[in-house]
Formats: C-alpha cells, sequence, structure tokens
C-alpha cells in the first residue's frame, strides 16, 4: 500500500511540476495565447498536400496540456501512409519537430486516418502533416491555435484517494523515524527503556513538524498552480470591446479597459492583415440576426480602430472583431451595441452587408432568392446535421434563371466567406473554402515549411479577376447542438453578395 502510495504521489508531482514548468516557460515567452471563433474551437481544413487532397479536422482538447484527435481524410485512393507532429507555428523550434506519429487508418472508411497528439503549449501551434502514397511523399502544415478554455475539477473521490495516500504516508514516515529513534540501536531482544521512548516521541514530534510543513507547502504549491492555470483559462476567453460612437456615425473601437489580462499581452500592437486587412468586423443585429455587416476599420495611431458606419437601422448588434495576432494566433474580440438609426456612408471596397428575415423558432432554410435575381442553394443532405461531425458546406450560385452562375469573382482573395452564427449567440465562426485556419496564419506556417503551400500568392489571387467556379465548399462542423444562421458572402462581378440559410443542428 505505502509503495503504491509512494508511485503514485510522484507521478502526481512530477506531472504537476512538468506542467508547472511549461507555464512558466509558455508565459515567459509570451505565445500569445487566445481563442479566434466563438465557441467553435476545432480546427477545419481542406487543401492539397502536393499531389494529395486532404480534409484535417483537429479537435482541439479545452484543457493543455492536452491530447488533441486529428482526423485527416484523404480524397483519394493512393495514400499510403500519414504520420502527424506538433510544432510551433512559427520562430524557435518550429523547424524542429518531434518524432511522428503515425496515423491509424479507419478500418470501416480507408480514406480515413485518425491520430492522437499531445498539445502541450499554449498559442500558435501547427500539425504538421507528412502524406506518403503513389505519387510519392508531400508536406501539409495545419495552424492550430492552442487554448486552455476550461480548468478541469479534482473528482471527489481521486481527491479523497490522494488525501487519504498522502495521511497515509505521512502517519508512516512519522512512526518510522520514531521505531528508529527509539529500537534502532538496541540490541535484539532488550527492553526499550524510558530514555529510549522519549527519545522515540521527540522524533516523532520533530517529524511530524516537517511532515505538516510539507502538507503545506505542498498544497500552497498546488493552490498557486490552480490560480495561474485559471487565470490562463481568463485570458483565452473572447477579449472584449469597448465601443463608442462619435460624430454620429463613426464608430471608435477599442479593447475594454476592464480586460486587463488580455490587455496586458498587447496583442494590438502586432497584429498581421488577413485577407489584406487588419481587422474583419462584424455587426448582427440581434436577436433577429436579420442584419449582418462585414466592416474593415482602419487602424489610427493610437492603436485603436474606427470606421465610417454604413447607414443601419436601429437596433441592438452583437459585434465580432477578427484579428490575427503577430504569432499567427487568431482572436475574436466581442461585444455589442445599441445603436440609433445612423445616417452613413456608403459601402466601399470590400465592406459590405446583407439582410435576411427574422430568424424564428422553426426557421430552415437552405435555398436564398435575393433581390437582384441570384439564386443561392445550399446543397445539404437530407440527414439531420449533427454536432461535432465534420463536414463540407457545399452551396451554389445560380443567376435568375437558376443556371450556374459564370460571374462568381473572388472577394478579398477568396472564393467565399462565410458567417456562422447561433442563434444564442454563443457561436460565431468566420471561415472560408480552405476552412477555419486565418489565411494570415496559413501564410505564417507556410513560410515555415517546404510544404506546398509555398507556392500560393495572395496578391495574385486578388489580381485575378477571371471568374470562378459557382460552387462553393467549405468545411466546418458545428460545434454544438442548436439553431443556426449562415451567412454566405461573396462577389458577382462585382457586386458584393450576402445570402443566408437557417438549420437546426443535433
Ligand atoms: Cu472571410
Amino acid at each position: 500500500g505505502k509503495g503504491l502510495g509512494v508511485r503514485l504521489s510522484i507521478a502526481t508531482l512530477n506531472a504537476r511540476h512538468t506542467f508547472a514548468a511549461i507555464l512558466a516557460v509558455a508565459i515567459l515567452l509570451f505565445a500569445a495565447p487566445a481563442n479566434a471563433h466563438v465557441g467553435s474551437p476545432n480546427v477545419f481544413y481542406e487543401g492539397d498536400a502536393g499531389p494529395y487532397h486532404l480534409f484535417v479536422t483537429v479537435n482541439v482538447p479545452a484543457v493543455i496540456p492536452g491530447v488533441a484527435d486529428v482526423q485527416i481524410r484523404a480524397d483519394s485512393n493512393d495514400v499510403r501512409q500519414v504520420t502527424t507532429a506538433v510544432t510551433r507555428l512559427a520562430g524557435a523550434g518550429s523547424q524542429y519537430a518531434p518524432v511522428p506519429d503515425v496515423a491509424q487508418r479507419s478500418p470501416i472508411d480507408p480514406h480515413l486516418f485518425t491520430s492522437s497528439l499531445w498539445l502541450m503549449e499554449y498559442g500558435s501551434m501547427r500539425v504538421l502533416i507528412n502524406v506518403a502514397g503513389a505519387h510519392g511523399a508531400a508536406q501539409m502544415s495545419v495552424p492550430v491555435p492552442s487554448a486552455a478554455r476550461r480548468m478541469l475539477p479534482m473528482p471527489p473521490a481521486l481527491g479523497a484517494l490522494l488525501l487519504t495516500l498522502a495521511i497515509a504516508l505521512g502517519i508512516g514516515a512519522i512512526s518510522i523515524v520514531g521505531a528508529a529513534a527509539r529500537e534502532s540501536r538496541l540490541a535484539p531482544g532488550s527492553p526499550v527503556t524510558p530514555e529510549l521512548k522519549r527519545r522515540g516521541w521527540r522524533a516523532m514530534a520533530i517529524t511530524g513538524v516537517i511532515v505538516a510543513a510539507i502538507f503545506y507547502l505542498a498544497f500552497a504549491w498546488w493552490s498557486a498552480d490552480a490560480r495561474s492555470y485559471a487565470a490562463v483559462t481568463k485570458l483565452f476567453k473572447p477579449p472584449k470591446l469597448a465601443l463608442t460612437v462619435v460624430d454620429g456615425n463613426r464608430l471608435a473601437i477599442r479593447p475594454s479597459p476592464d480586460d486587463k489580462v488580455w490587455l496586458r499581452y498587447k496583442v494590438m500592437d502586432g497584429i498581421l492583415p488577413d485577407h489584406g486587412h487588419l481587422m474583419h468586423f462584424f455587426l448582427v443585429r440581434t436577436p433577429a440576426l436579420d442584419r449582418i455587416w462585414h466592416l474593415h476599420p482602419s487602424r489610427q495611431p493610437d492603436g485603436s480602430f474606427v470606421d465610417a458606419l454604413p447607414s443601419l437601422e436601429p437596433g441592438r448588434y452583437a459585434v465580432f472583431a477578427d484579428i490575427v495576432d503577430q504569432s499567427g494566433f487568431p482572436w475574436t474580440l466581442v461585444g455589442s451595441i445599441d445603436l440609433p438609426q445612423i445616417n452613413g456612408t456608403p459601402l466601399k471596397g470590400d465592406d459590405c452587408g446583407g439582410d435576411a428575415p427574422a430568424l424564428t423558432p422553426s426557421s430552415d432554410s437552405a435555398v436564398d432568392a435575393l433581390d437582384d435575381g441570384t439564386r443561392v442553394v445550399w446543397h445539404r443532405d437530407s440527414a439531420a446535421i449533427r454536432a461535432n461531425a465534420p463536414m463540407i458546406l457545399r452551396f451554389e450560385v445560380q443567376d435568375q434563371n437558376g443556371k450556374p452562375a459564370t460571374d462568381v469573382k473572388p472577394y478579398m482573395g477568396m472564393a467565399a466567406h462565410a458567417e456562422i452564427v447561433s442563434s444564442d449567440l454563443q457561436v460565431f465562426a468566420h471561415i472560408h473554402p480552405s476552412g477555419s485556419v486565418p489565411m494570415a496564419s496559413l501564410m505564417m506556417a507556410s513560410t515555415n515549411s517546404s510544404d506546398s503551400m509555398a507556392g500560393m500568392n495572395m496578391s495574385d489571387m486578388n489580381m485575378n479577376a477571371a471568374p470562378i467556379s459557382p460552387e462553393l465548399s467549405m468545411p466546418y462542423g458545428f460545434p454544438s447542438a442548436g439553431h443556426y444562421r449562415i451567412f454566405l458572402q461573396f462577389k458577382r462581378a462585382d457586386k458584393i453578395e450576402t445570402a443566408h440559410f437557417d438549420t437546426v443542428v443535433n
């Protein structure tokens, strides 16, 4: 029993120690941690590793260190082996991948490979995927934001067990030291003198004090560790926005001064442009989700952002502001604002807006007919959508005659952008045909490896005004059951369109 106790405590001690060290290093290095997308932490990515087309899902653990489940689905039969490894997205360590893990091929679906990877650190990580097959070897990087979201409670039974073992260990130590002081120098069979008895009691008293001190320090250490972990989970909560309207139609946007933990990391001082904009700013009117605006505020010398609002109808708007920090970590700042009728400026550049009927509990739609005759169809399975099931959302843009549109063009370098909002506003995700990973993070992943993304050039994509396929597809998995509205934004000729679709997720 004692042996087990010792082994258990040492194992626990080592785990806590490693964890404390990782935590300290993570905080010292400032790995710029956080969570882009609200309530939708998993990573979905669709792209090419050389000749192989892959759909990758990374289920990010809520507790770090924790195990991420990686699912890789190949389009073709010619993949022989897939291996995975985790590195930092950029900077020191990103070049040195640990020994890769060989992904298991599913016995049911030969196109599906799965592996489990330890995420040991916070911040911008990437999953390196190596594919071997009939067309040779190829590599792909998928950026993964590693963020602690939850603190697991100590199960009462485990706590009681550990405490009992620790107490048994303490009592054991006291009695062993007492016995040693009393009898160790006694010849076999000799009686214990009162002097030796006193000596034994004294040794036990001293050991008792030492054991009590160790208990006290251990508990203090444990609580300090738990407090710093709690602070980290707080850091990863979506940062809050402070929003004010000035001069009638200008919106001043800054992180809330109340968010002291987050502000300490000065994320806003070094953010990267994503699709050519430092901030993608979304206003969604609540609770009906009947208006959406996708704007691109400009940065002011003091680090805050300002945007000239378009003409808006009054109401309460939920606000989501997407940024990518210099480590490649995506953050979504959140807020809400009550706006009066705004007489604003016409939309310009990449800004756009759209309206839709109010979301009602029975809203369910897979076709949207827009005012200008454009029709957008969501090709959805007849089966109910389940939460946490990776899927490809497939849309088709049609002209007023119901024929596939021939004038769809890239919008901010992408075939389309989609914003997915749950009716309770607990989920907000901004995704693209490549998935949930921001383009800025993907670019970082590609400059840090020899993989196939390196050949991709954003400005080429923006310059390219040739029409693209009217079939728009995006990998995603709804994170939880609920009622969702999807806003799909794309460009026909030079007009930015917004379509909407509603669905229930079980
Ligand atoms: Cu977008």
